[in-house]
């Protein structure tokens, strides 16, 4: 439960390894760890701090459509992969605006460059909406979850949907241990904006009861880890009801799980709040295919969490 994850936050602070990353923010950082999230005793989001569950819906619904362009997460007021199509942008040639250079870690250290930086941004958030030809070219974030979920390119020439496959294995062999989808496609890593932190995914049924493991190779614990966790719960939840089971557990495994350094002091916040129970989760039982779902398909029942943190988000 939520005790799992903040036992593991605790335990990074204490123990982990400083690392340098990819970011040049610098993070606390162990490897190998599984927590446990038993789906039966409530959703899994947490509740001591606030985490907006219609962004993690709509990200999913974006996965499960095969999207992979951040147009539709914005019509749905959705920032969360902002950053990743930003950079493509401002990279390009058709950029003509300031330099934007490592404009991540730059944003939260100069004030004067911040200002600059969320004029860009909005800029580009503008023409996203509102020019389809500019979506096309740099909404896109490459061939990431979503095209390897739904449409993964084999070396013959076809396509794979790994989503849709493993829901008929689920149905028809529920006791097949290939329940896999995996969005680690070697040949393809070059050709995504970030290469799939949650790598790979498998379903287990017994007892009428779908299961769902994730390895997760890197884990941002304080911004993307809540996150990754409410996610696949739900994702779990809406196979389970098209395949006719009951939702049993999510066991979630992570490799390099790291709090970065500009985060400590949230965690220290958050480390210091009572847990509180999960909320339940209500979805439209009438809509029977999980590629039906619609953002309105989802509520939840008594969710009650502590007010939320705000971080910066590594780029
Ligand atoms: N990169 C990093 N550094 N960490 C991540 O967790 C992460 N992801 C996705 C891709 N790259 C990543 C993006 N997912 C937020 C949440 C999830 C994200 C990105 C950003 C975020 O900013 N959450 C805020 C609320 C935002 C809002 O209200 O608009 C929060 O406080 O939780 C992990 O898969």
């Amino acid at each position: 439960g939520e005790q799992g994850y903040l036992d593991l936050s605790k335990y990074i602070l204490k123990n982990g390894t400083k690392k340098h990353d990819r970011t040049n923010t610098g993070t606390y950082s162990v490897f190998g760890h599984q927590m446990r999230f038993d789906l039966s005793e409530g959703f899994p989001l947490l509740t001591t701090k606030k985490i907006p569950f219609r962004l993690i819906v709509s990200e999913l619904l974006w996965f499960i459509k095969g999207d992979t362009n951040i147009q539709y997460l914005l019509q749905n007021n959705n920032n969360i992969w902002n950053e990743w199509a930003f950079k493509n942008w401002v990279d390009s040639d058709d950029y003509e605006g300031p330099d934007m250079t490592d404009f991540g870690i730059r944003s939260q250290q100069d004030y004067e460059f911040n200002l600059l930086y969320q004029e860009q941004m909005n800029i580009f958030k503008e023409n996203i909406l509102n020019d389809h030809v500019f979506a096309e070219k740099f909404g896109d974030l490459g061939n990431v979850y979503g095209k390897q979920w739904r449409d993964w390119k084999t070396s013959q020439n076809e396509t794979i949907d790994q989503l849709k496959d493993v829901i008929d294995l689920i149905r028809n062999n529920p006791d097949s241990r290939r329940h896999i989808v995996s969005a680690w496609n070697p040949e393809d890593v070059p050709n995504m904006a970030l290469p799939p932190c949650h790598t790979l995914f498998q379903f287990y049924v017994a007892d009428g009861k779908l299961s769902c493991q994730l390895y997760q190779r890197s884990a941002d614990m304080f911004i993307g880890v809540p996150f990754n966790i409410a996610s696949y719960a739900l994702l779990t939840h809406i196979i389970a009801h098209e395949c006719g089971l009951e939702a049993g557990e999510f066991v979630h495994t992570l490799g390099d799980a790291h709090i970065y350094t500009n985060h400590v002091e949230q965690v220290k916040t958050q480390l210091g709040r009572q847990t509180r129970p999960f909320p339940a989760l209500k979805i439209n039982r009438e809509k029977e295919s999980i590629f039906d779902f619609e953002l309105s398909d989802f509520e939840l029942i008594g969710y009650n969490p502590h007010p939320s943190i705000k971080a910066p988000i590594a780029v």
